[in-house]
């Protein structure tokens, strides 16, 4: 068995057969999970959702909206999870000068709970239904470690070994893996200059564009930082004696396994009945080709996490709900005209098709968008020169307004997909520019939540059934 013990899966077991009864009797539970890459704009995204699922003035799109009698925030299940800190987040977006919020590091944790007026013949006998809606937010990057929990020690060395020596940023670590000796005995300035050694290379890939940076935590530690469990690198393998630097690495190795993948999939992962990938196309389209590639690679990898064959034996052994719906969203489509953004959604689908394809998300549901979850931009149309352009118009960080075209996104989305695959240096079509605008200035009516670019749809994809 690669993960858990039988008093775990008992547990679990237990709690999901329970919770099982309260739901169907009592009051149904949505679990949602939001994830991508870091600044993927997944905060902006609960953020908007949850204002916007308040107050849905704004949200046509969600049919059960006429249905909702109520809508309120409530404490979560979960008591040792952090609280999505809505209000703050709501109040930078919506402050007389508005900013965007602080980027966030882990995971979290909100509820929002409706009352339900069911329609029809149901309606006329039956009272209003609760029907709560739990969202978690986290990291993408964490998905990746998954990888992790099918390999020991010395796997993970030797195929963590070998891809570094392909890669440039390498360099220092591995002469300072040289002139290591695994089968010294441990001491902790060692363990913590190698670690640390290692944690700058790993660092360096992801900035390099590789996107096989595992561990995870290595790269966002959040409250682990400088914890034993991050406190290791791989070392060439062999037999490893009692208190050695290499059996000290593998105990942690495990460690970090057992104490903080396990837990998060077991916790989290294995709960959750849908699921938002937000993806941050544009931004890397304006990257460029290697960017662009990248980004396939590790959403494959991300997606890889929901391959039935590869987490369906883990999870399964952990009690898990099959996520019956997915949906890629390609964030910020404020960034162009709405003329492009069947273009975008057609890459956002190529970007994916891959993962889709071998994953087949176990029967999954799944749908592909362009959305904006915070609209910060108007369209406009303006002549130059003779031509007519179609642009948007926004706030920049000096305060001023400005207007922006954006460039022409190709009708077919291998113009994008197949360069990138290619290694190409940069775009021959010409380049795809992207300008940062701030929030606009707010002034929302009691019954609307924040503007945004078919946060309706989405939410209709996600719940829309369920209400
Ligand atoms: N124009 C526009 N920009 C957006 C939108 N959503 C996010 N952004 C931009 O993307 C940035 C990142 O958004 P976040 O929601 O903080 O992203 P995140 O995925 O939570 O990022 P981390 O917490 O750092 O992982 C923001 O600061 C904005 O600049 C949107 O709907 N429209
Ligand atoms: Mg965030």
């Amino acid at each position: 068995m690669i993960i858990g013990n039988i008093a775990d899966r008992i547990v679990r077991g237990v709690e999901t057969v329970q919770e099982g009864v309260n739901e169907a009797l009592f009051e149904p539970v949505i679990r949602v999970g939001i994830t991508g890459l870091s600044r993927a704009g997944k905060t902006v995204f609960i953020t908007s959702l949850v204002a916007n699922l308040l107050d849905r003035g704004r949200m046509p799109q969600l049919g059960a909206s006429s249905a909702i009698t109520a809508a309120y925030l409530q404490p979560q299940p979960d008591d040792t999870v952090p609280r999505f800190d809505y209000e703050t987040h709501l109040a930078a977006l919506t402050a007389p000068v508005p900013h965007w919020p602080d980027s966030t590091r882990a995971v979290s944790e909100l509820r929002l709970s409706f009352k339900v007026q069911p329609t029809g013949i149901l309606g006329m006998v039956s009272g209003p239904r609760t029907i709560h809606l739990d969202i978690l937010d986290y990291p993408g990057e964490w998905l990746l470690d998954l990888g992790l929990m099918e390999k020991s020690y010395s796997e993970w060395s030797e195929s963590t070994i070998s891809a570094a020596k392909s890669r440039d940023q390498s360099a220092e670590f591995l002469t300072h893996l040289d002139a290591i000796d695994a089968h010294a005995k441990h001491d902790e300035q060692q363990a913590k200059s190698l670690a640390q050694s290692f944690t700058t290379y790993l660092k360096a890939a992801r900035e390099a564009g590789y996107s096989d940076c595992s561990p995870g935590r290595f790269l966002l530690p959040g409250e682990m930082e400088g914890s034993p469990v991050l406190t290791f690198a791989p070392l060439p393998s062999s037999e490893a004696k009692r208190g050695t630097l290499a059996r000290e690495f593998e105990r942690r190795y495990e460690a970090y396994k057992r104490e903080v993948v396990k837990p998060f999939f077991r916790d989290h992962f294995a709960k959750i009945d849908r699921q938002v990938v937000l993806v941050d196309a544009l931004g890397a389209i304006h990257a460029g080709p290697k960017a662009v590639e990248d980004l396939r690679r590790t959403l494959s990898d991300i997606l890889g996490a929901f391959r039935p064959g590869r987490v369906g034996r883990l999870l399964a052994l952990l009690g898990q709900r099959r996520v019956d719906r997915v949906l890629f969203a390609a964030s910020k489509a404020d960034h162009i005209h709405h003329s492009q953004h069947p273009r975008l959604t057609a890459i956002m689908e190529a970007l994916v098709r891959d993962a889709r394809d071998r994953a087949d998300f176990a029967g999954a549901t799944t749908s592909a968008m362009s959305i904006a979850a915070l609209r910060a931009t108007v369209e406009e149309t303006i002549d130059h020169n003779g031509e007519t352009l179609d642009c948007v118009r926004g706030r920049t960080s000096d305060g001023k307004q400005a207007a922006f075209y954006p460039g022409e996104l190709p009708q077919d989305p291998s113009h994008i997909l197949t360069p990138a695959r290619k290694g190409a240096e940069k775009w021959l079509d010409g380049d795809y520019e992207i300008m940062r605008f701030e929030p606009a200035r707010l002034t929302l009516k009691p019954v609307e939540g924040p503007p945004h670019i078919r946060l309706d749809r989405a939410a209709e994809f996600l719940i829309g059934d369920k209400l």
